[in-house]
Formats: structure tokens, C-alpha cells, sequence
């Protein structure tokens, strides 16, 4: 082997060994820098003759194209192995599930809601929704509550430091009959003057509030109350409506009604709807849903329509209750923690 074989060799074994970018260009000074041992001999051929120059300048020639074929390899090899390191490091694992924002669900109590509004849409009822701020009239004196009834006192009932124009404290509405009362005067007005008016069939369902809490009692609960006001409409037409209504709702026929005298101020006679679930897990009780009644002629005067001619019935149910029923649950302030563990077997 000649020596300029043997440099060669020895630069490519040099630059093989350079672990890293400034190892190799190190080496590199070593063969083809100021002094490195090519550029030597380079400078040696100064010393030849003109023949002896081109012979020997052609393999010099030849050895430095080996060492920066090498060097240029080398680099290379270098700067994938570089790439290669970086891009492992960096690499993302697409197959990992991403972070996402929990979807929201419907709350039970607006799900059941809108199952209510649903049915009582399918039998002609028009939904209506109003104040939850009352005015003393609205909430009590329209619906003939006399003024030392225990509903109005403060016990019962929450006021808000704000009086209305008859200088009485406005109210959180204990039930959904002020929306009712002022449905049927809307009614009233539109078809007043007509010879004939259509009946009147609505829901107000709706956030109400009273002073009272424990386990079935919250101090703010929701209602539906419904109304059917006609010159035609009797007892059994509540009784049928609320059938159909309480079946759809529960999903059976499987169950019975039963009308119990009872007392209300606004409606006379009155009456509480229990019913019984003749199969399922709550059959054999007599469970209490509603209470009922034939509006009392002063309230229909306040909906502006004669008592004479015009006759109403109305129910009023808590839909916190139904939900209970429905879903199977003991304690009603499940519903308003907004306790996820609870909330989120309702999806
Ligand atoms: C009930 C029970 C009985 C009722 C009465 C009225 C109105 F506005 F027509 F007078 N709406 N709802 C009513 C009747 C509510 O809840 C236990």
C-alpha cells in the first residue's frame, strides 16, 4: 500500500469514528486543513519537476476526491442520525384517545318537563310560561285566597323587598296559577265581543317556591298546573284528560285514578288524584299526584269571563314528584346538588 492509499484509509476510519458534527470537522482539519496531511502533500509538489508534478499532482488528486467523498458521507450519516433522534422525540402517538370537554346532558327534571309539555301537546294544550316574580293579586287575591290566608303569610310564601301598585310586596309565585290566570284574561280579551270563544286548554309548567325543606320538600320545586275552560266541559273530562295524560306519562295503562274530596281556595268542589299502579315495582299503594277541581266562579270573573256561561277545571301536579316516581328516587334534593355521580345516570 502506498501512502497515499494508507491516508486515505486512514481519514475514512478517522472520519467513522467522529461521533458527532465537531469530532468530524476536527478530523476533517486533520487532512485537509492549513497544515493537514493532504494539503502537505500538495504543498510537497512544489519541489518536483513539471513531469513528476502532474503525475503524482493526478493522485493526490485522486486520494483528496476519496477523503471528501468520505467526509461528505460522514456528514451525512451524521445529520439523518441527528433527524432520526429528533423526530423519535418528538413523535406523537395519534392513537391516544384526545382531552375532551364532557358532553352536557339534559337535568332529569327538564327532561321530564318536556315529556309532560309533549303529551299534553298531543291533546291540544298550549304551553305557557310567565313571571316568577309576582304581584300580590296574581298570585293570591285572583285565585281567591281571603287576605288572612295562611298561604300569604311569610311562613309560606317569599317576599321581595319590592312593592307593587297596590303598595303590596311582590312574591317568588307559590304555584303556576298566576301564568294561568293571566293566559285566560289574554284569551278573555282576544275573544271578547265574539259570539263564540274558543275553549281554553293550557299547562303552565315552571319553577314556584315556598318557605318549606326536607327530604320531599324544597324550597323551590316545579309545577304544571293545567287549565280547560269551556261552556261544555265537566268533571269527566278532567278525569279522561288526566288518565290519558298520567298513562302516557308513566308508559302503562296498567294503573287506576281516584278522586278524593279535598280543599283549595280556587276551585270548589276540589278534589287530590291519587293513582295506583296495578303491576311494577310501586304497585298496591295509593300514591297522591294532583290536586284538582272545578274553578271556583269568582276566579273564572277574575280570568274576565262570566261564571254564568263559562266553567273551568284544573289540575296542578309537582313535577319534581313525577320525576321521583318515574325515575324511582327517595329524596328530592338529589335533584338540585348538582351532584354529577347522581345527575349522570340520567344520559
Ligand atoms: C291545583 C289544584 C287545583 C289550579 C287552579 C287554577 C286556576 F288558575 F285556574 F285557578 N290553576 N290551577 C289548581 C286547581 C291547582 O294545584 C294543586
Amino acid at each position: 500500500m502506498n501512502d497515499l492509499e494508507q491516508l486515505v484509509l486512514d481519514a475514512q476510519g478517522d472520519f467513522q469514528r467522529s461521533a458527532t458534527p465537531a469530532e468530524l470537522e476536527n478530523a476533517k482539519a486533520r487532512y485537509l486543513g492549513k497544515s493537514g496531511r493532504l494539503t502537505e502533500q500538495l504543498k510537497a509538489l512544489a519541489s518536483l519537476s513539471h513531469d513528476e508534478k502532474k503525475s503524482r499532482g493526478a493522485l493526490i488528486n485522486g486520494a483528496k476526491q476519496q477523503v471528501e467523498a468520505a467526509l461528505q458521507a460522514r456528514r451525512q450519516a451524521l445529520a439523518d442520525a441527528e433527524l432520526d433522534l429528533q423526530l423519535k422525540a418528538e413523535a406523537l402517538d395519534v392513537t391516544l384517545p384526545g382531552r375532551r370537554r364532557g358532553d352536557g346532558a339534559v337535568h332529569p327534571i327538564a327532561a321530564t318537563t318536556a315529556r309532560i309539555e309533549a303529551i299534553f301537546a298531543s291533546m291540544g294544550f298550549d304551553v305557557a310560561d310567565g313571571p316568577e316574580i309576582e304581584t300580590d293579586w296574581y298570585s293570591f287575591t285572583a285565585l281567591n285566597n281571603p287576605e288572612n290566608h295562611p298561604a300569604r303569610s311569610m311562613q309560606d310564601t317569599f317576599y321581595v323587598d319590592v312593592k307593587d301598585a297596590e303598595g303590596r310586596w311582590l312574591n317568588l309565585r307559590p304555584h303556576t296559577s298566576p301564568m294561568q290566570i293571566r293566559y285566560a284574561q289574554a284569551h278573555a280579551k282576544k275573544h271578547a265581543g265574539k259570539p263564540h270563544m274558543p275553549d281554553i286548554r293550557v299547562i303552565a309548567p315552571g319553577r314556584t317556591y315556598r318557605v318549606d325543606s326536607d327530604a320531599t320538600h324544597s324550597p323551590m320545586f316545579h309545577q304544571v298546573e293545567g287549565l280547560w275552560v269551556g261552556e261544555n266541559v265537566s268533571f269527566k273530562d278532567l278525569k279522561a284528560m288526566y288518565l290519558a295524560f298520567i298513562q302516557a306519562f308513566f308508559e302503562t295503562t296498567e294503573l287506576k285514578l281516584r278522586f278524593r274530596p279535598s280543599y283549595f281556595p280556587f276551585t270548589e268542589p276540589s278534589a287530590e288524584i291519587d293513582i295506583m299502579f296495578e303491576s311494577g315495582p310501586l304497585t298496591g299503594r295509593w300514591l297522591e299526584v294532583s290536586g284538582s277541581g272545578q274553578v271556583h266562579p269568582q276566579v273564572i270573573r277574575n280570568m274576565g269571563l262570566d261564571p254564568e256561561r263559562y266553567i273551568g277545571f284544573a289540575f296542578g301536579s309537582g313535577i319534581d314528584r313525577l320525576a321521583m316516581l318515574r325515575y324511582g328516587i327517595s329524596d328530592l334534593r338529589l335533584f338540585f346538588d348538582g351532584d354529577l355521580r347522581f345527575l349522570s345516570q340520567f344520559h
